[in-house]
């Protein structure tokens, strides 16, 4: 049977937080919005989202394990995981989707432990400190390269 055309968000510790602190750095949108901006850009090319947020890391794997079947992509912010973990790393590369690496933050211009990341060089898509239309802008990139991979 075919999968469906479906990806799956993942937002990590903290982003539950989003537009309640931190609002200089974050900005005012919540992860409400962040997960309606995901299902908007993927609705313009006939893709669903699963969406998933925790604080708690395992959780977060069981979610990507599950996308193994029944989705063709993943956008994911790891959050303060990005830099600390091997665990998300592994569990991105175990299920061998197309995964897009998002921050709304620039990571870049701020404390250099966050200047590493454990997931970049399993994901495909990187979108760094363009907010939380950044999301948007990976999901289409993410889906160029789900659409390019079907084609063959
Ligand atoms: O810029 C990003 O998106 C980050 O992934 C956000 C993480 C941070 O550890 C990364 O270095 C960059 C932090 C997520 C926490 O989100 C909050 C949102 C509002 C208030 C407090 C935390």
């Amino acid at each position: 049977m075919m999968t469906p055309r479906r990806l799956l968000l993942v937002n990590g510790p903290n982003l539950n937080l989003l537009g309640i602190r931190e609002p200089a750095v974050y900005g005012h949108d919540t992860l409400a919005d962040v997960e309606r901006i995901v299902a908007d850009a993927a609705a313009e090319h006939g893709f669903e989202v699963r969406s998933v947020q925790s604080n708690h890391e395992g959780v977060l794997i069981d979610a990507i394990h599950a996308a193994r079947t029944d989705c063709l992509g993943i956008v994911i912010n790891p959050g303060g995981l990005t830099h600390t973990s091997v665990v998300l790393r592994d569990a991105l590369s175990g299920v061998a989707l197309p995964v897009a690496e998002v921050h709304i933050s620039n990571v870049y211009e701020r404390e250099t432990f966050r200047h590493h990341s454990y997931v970049a060089d399993v994901a495909a898509v990187h979108v760094i400190g363009e907010g939380v239309t950044g999301y948007a802008h990976a999901t289409r990139l993410l889906i160029d390269i789900i659409a390019g991979a079907a084609e063959g």
